[in-house]
């Protein structure tokens, strides 16, 4: 079953995003991405959330550039959780679709990851799922373990550049 929702506001914004989607796979977790526009498919939006929700999807991941209110409109249609991947396009690189993304009104959260963030988003989102599944949980144990083991082996390289 399809755990996570990822929409995003153009298709140009992929590039950006492909390792969040590399990252929830090695999680395995089923994921289905989607193109969507706050602003441009407003109706297609609004129907795609209440399919997801009772197809049973349980987080879902926006991403968008610029005036950046995919998100927000996902989150003013749903209860479940949802990240926001402010995306950098446009003239001022990813800040617009910053603001846009985080700062929303009370009682309507986006949990917002940094510009370009989509690897911590696909993080955080399995981080949410492992609360009610052990399985994904220790999946996020063992990607971060993975991980600190590369940074010791980039330190180990070094040190062995620096003695050299
Ligand atoms: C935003 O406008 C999209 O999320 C994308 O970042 C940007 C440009 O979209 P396209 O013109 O490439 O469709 O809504």
């Amino acid at each position: 079953m399809t755990q996570v929702a990822w929409l995003m506001g153009s298709d140009s914004d992929y590039p950006k995003l492909e390792k969040g989607f590399v990252t929830l796979k090695e999680l395995g977790i089923a994921v289905i991405g989607r193109v969507l526009s706050a602003h441009r498919t407003p109706a297609q939006t609004q129907e795609f959330v209440k399919q997801s929700e009772a197809g049973g999807v349980k987080v879902f991941i926006c991403a968008a550039g610029m005036a950046a209110h995919l998100a927000g409109a996902v989150a003013a249609h749903s209860s479940r959780p949802v990240i926001g991947i402010p995306v950098d396009s446009g003239a001022l690189k990813g800040l617009d679709a910053l603001l846009s993304t985080a700062q929303m009104p009370p009682g309507v959260p986006v949990a917002t990851v940094g510009i370009d963030g989509s690897v911590n988003a696909a993080i955080l989102a399995a981080q949410i799922l492992g609360t009610g599944d052990e399985g994904i949980a220790k999946k996020v144990i063992d990607w971060r373990a993975a991980q600190t083991a590369k940074v010791l082996e980039k330190d180990k390289r070094l040190q062995e550049k620096l003695s050299g």
